[in-house]
């Protein structure tokens, strides 16, 4: 059983958060520390804790992932101008929140390579 994050409770309605899309497997909410216009958090309801705990038959909710971070950008208007995703891992990668999740950055032309 993975344990419980900050992620967890928003997932579950028991810490507020502004939410964007919700569907029965997956919430995107905003992120408390934008790195860019737009920066919304894409997480399955499950709590994988990293993306090297995602098994095979994950495969389908990781796809409803980046389906739902495609939605959103359209909905906010930033699609066409275009965005970018990003799943961090562990120390090197940044992850500081251990419930698996997507960064969906827009709203600015963004660099690259990132850093
Ligand atoms: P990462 O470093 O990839 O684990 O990203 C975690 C992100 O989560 C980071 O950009 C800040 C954001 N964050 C941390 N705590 C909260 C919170 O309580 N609410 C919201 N909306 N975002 C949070």
């Amino acid at each position: 059983m993975a344990e419980d994050t900050i992620f967890g409770k928003i997932a579950r309605g028991e810490i507020p958060a502004d939410i964007v899309y919700e569907d029965d497997d997956v919430v995107a909410f905003r992120d408390l520390h934008p790195q860019a216009p737009t920066h919304v958090l894409v997480i399955p309801r499950k709590p994988i804790p990293t993306l090297n705990h995602a098994v095979v038959e994950d495969a389908a909710l990781i796809g409803r992932l980046f389906l739902a971070a495609a939605k959103v950008a359209e909905q906010l208007g930033f699609a066409e101008d275009g965005y970018r995703t990003v799943i961090n891992c562990n120390a090197d990668g940044g992850q500081t929140v251990f419930h698996l999740h997507v960064h969906l950055l827009g709203g600015r032309p963004l660099q690259w390579p990132p850093g």
